[in-house]
């Protein structure tokens, strides 16, 4: 008997991970301070550092989760066989910038930097798990903050382009999929992860994160083009935080809300997948007193380098209203969202909406018609190792066949889809929280909030569920 599955068969199952979040060593082998190197975590003010760095690089706080994280540095060899075991036919993780080029404007690479990522590449393709490397995942060197308030200034596109003509030379045919910058449109939400740069004392926020937005957007142009130029077999990508936000009524004033809040996200997209600014966000500079600073070349440059694909990652769906009254009860330092009376809610306050994910994969084929490819995904949980030594976290199996189930509804809905990478397939620290006791893992490390812990990893009920899922091609779920 044939199982039905809507999944292609070279379908790209496997995880993503984020150097800041994962590796430890956090000065090993001449690697640079990052932008996380100096947060604290939840529980000692980690939001407040996030929007104040330069106090909070000032401060000395009594644990910094990112120096050690769970040390995939050191054991990477024992992680990826795990992927392996699973089954993974890719895995996502970002090359830490500061560890290549550990001042950001250095000239020449970090050698020791680069022979990391040559172990964790080479073990990758002797595994067949074929590698998708996000540039800058959240860890713009912190020395760029200093020197320059960040992305705020034109320069960082030089930076980040001699860090990305290195990776596409030196991973020439190893490594073919390619994401520029992770999560583009956080930069407007966290400036300081997304940008590197610092706004609190601005006198125009807007103004200086829209001005940042622009250099990445033609940095991303210019890596796109670098990438085709030195092997026509690349495929790049842009990657945006997705889920669509719904009115909270029928009320239109409240549907205009909500497509207003969707395009915060889409602007970003529209410009690397259309090639031009649109011009609702022109309307939008105007309303804001925004004036970008363009070189030039810079609308051609946009326009000539569009991304392969649209990768992009998605936790829940939000919802908003036109009302002030209404809208000030939402929740979520990063992402303000009503509570949706229809869904379930986690600890931290995020919803599960499956069906969410098949209406965002719709709406962006839909709207740019390039294949997508879902790169995050997941819950984030506390979880409970049992006197038997195991963790058996059913919620999470739950959580994940729901979505997967509407991925695949998506695909059979006329949407393509590369593969499926869910968040922190290895438990490791959150990036919002700073904390370990939210984890999304199908393997569980033995770490918790403090740093305490032998670092052991034990395989979770989700990671024999994960297995089949990639062994079946989706059609056991
Ligand atoms: C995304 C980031 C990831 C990851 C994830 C989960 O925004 O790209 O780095 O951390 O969110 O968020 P958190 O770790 O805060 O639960």
């Amino acid at each position: 008997m044939t199982t039905h599955t809507p999944f292609p068969n070279d379908f790209l199952w496997g995880g993503a991970t984020a150097a800041n979040q994962y590796e430890g060593a956090y000065l090993s082998d001449g690697k640079g301070l990052s932008l996380v190197d100096i947060l604290p975590d939840a529980h000692h003010g980690r939001w407040a550092a996030l929007t104040h760095p330069k106090e909070a690089q000032a401060t000395q706080y009594d644990f910094y989760p990112s120096h050690e994280s769970v040390d995939f540095y050191h054991h990477y060899e024992e992680d990826l066989r795990l992927m392996a075991e699973m089954g993974f036919k890719t895995y996502r993780f970002s090359i830490s910038w500061p560890r290549i080029f550990p001042n950001g404007d250095d000239l020449t690479p970090n050698e020791a930097g680069l022979a990391f990522y040559d172990r964790i590449i080479d073990l990758c393709r002797a595994l067949q798990i074929e590698p998708l490397v996000t540039i800058n995942h959240f860890d713009t060197p912190l020395a760029m903050l200093n020197k320059c308030n960040g992305w705020a200034d034109r320069q960082m596109i030089d930076h980040y382009l001699r860090f990305c003509d290195v990776l596409f030379k030196h991973y020439k045919g190893k490594v073919h999929y390619w994401l520029t910058f992770n999560e583009i449109n956080m930069i407007l939400h966290i400036p300081f992860l997304g940008g590197g740069m610092d706004v609190s004392d601005a006198a125009h926020p807007d103004q200086i994160k829209y001005q940042a937005s622009h250099h990445q957007l033609v940095a991303s142009a210019l890596a796109t083009k670098l990438a085709h130029d030195i092997d026509p077999d690349n495929q790049i990508g842009c990657m945006l935080a997705a889920g669509e936000t719904y009115p909270n009524t029928p009320n239109p004033d409240d549907v205009f809300k909500a497509l207003e809040t969707n395009r915060e996200g889409y602007f970003f997209i529209d410009v690397q997948s259309r090639g031009t600014y649109p011009n609702y966000a022109k309307r939008l500079f105007k309303a804001k007193e925004i004036v970008l600073e363009m070189a030039p070349d810079d609308e051609a440059i946009l326009k000539a380098n569009t991304v392969d694909f649209i990768s992009f990652s998605y936790y829940s769906s939000r919802l908003t209203s036109a009302d002030p009254a209404v809208n000030n009860q939402t929740e979520g330092n990063v992402f303000a969202s009503l509570k949706n009376p229809y869904l379930k809610t986690s600890e931290w306050g995020w919803q599960t909406d499956g069906l969410g994910l098949r209406i965002t994969m719709n709406q962006l084929y839909d709207r740019y018609q390039k294949p997508l490819f879902i790169v995050e995904n997941g819950l984030g949980a506390r979880d409970t190792v049992t006197a038997d030594g195991q963790i058996h976290d059913d919620y999470r199996i739950a959580y994940l066949q729901e979505n997967i189930t509407a991925m695949g509804q998506a695909i059979a809905d006329g949407v393509p889809c590369i593969g499926y990478t869910s968040w922190g397939c290895i438990d490791l620290i959150s990036a919002g929280s700073g904390e370990m006791a939210k984890r999304y893992g199908y393997v569980y490390v033995d770490r918790d909030n403090d740093g305490n812990g032998t670092l052991a990893r034990t395989p979770k009920d989700s990671f024999y569920w994960y297995q089949k899922v990639i062994k079946t091609n989706g059609s056991v779920l």
